[in-house]
């Protein structure tokens, strides 16, 4: 039988807040209770999930490489404010060979002028946003059938 895909979920700064504001933009979910909804749809698809939040970017560049050793399908990841900042982000995505599929809570489009470039998009293999929380489930759907 061949084992079962394994994912990472990768969220970046700030994300350990949510739920406590701003619930007309990221929703009143907490980060918990999304990690919740993607290990029940993983359960469904079969899938094993690591699901890591951090607000330091050399982690989620550790936690990007280590995907690519623990041979991970696919990475989500919700990269937060680094998404718009971090040129690292940006080279450990094209380096590791694991596709990743960019998630926003909001659509940062409809937002401030500084949130509109993504330095993951243009190496993503696909962006998923302004779905608040139904995103990530969308996103592990989407993963496994790559
Ligand atoms: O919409 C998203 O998922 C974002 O990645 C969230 C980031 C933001 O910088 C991106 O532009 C879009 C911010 C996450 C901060 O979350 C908070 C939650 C509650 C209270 C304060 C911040």
């Amino acid at each position: 039988m061949p084992a079962s895909p394994l994912i990472y979920v990768l969220n970046g700064p700030n994300l350990n807040l949510l739920g406590m504001r701003e619930p007309e933009i990221y929703g009143t979910d907490t980060l918990d209770d999304i990690a919740t909804r993607v290990e029940d749809r993983a359960r469904a698809l079969g899938a094993r999930v690591e699901i890591r939040q951090s607000n330091h970017e050399g982690h989620l560049v550790d936690w990007l490489h280590e995907a690519r050793l623990q041979g991970a399908k696919a990475v989500i990841l919700n990269a937060g404010a680094f998404t718009h900042t971090s040129v690292a982000l940006h080279d450990a995505v094209k380096a590791i060979g694991v596709p990743v599929i960019e998630v926003h809570l909001s659509n940062p489009q409809a937002r401030e002028e500084f949130r509109h470039h993504s330095f993951i998009a243009s190496v993503a293999k696909g962006s998923i946003t302004g779905l608040g929380a139904l995103g990530y489930e969308l996103a592990l759907d989407a993963a496994v059938r790559l």
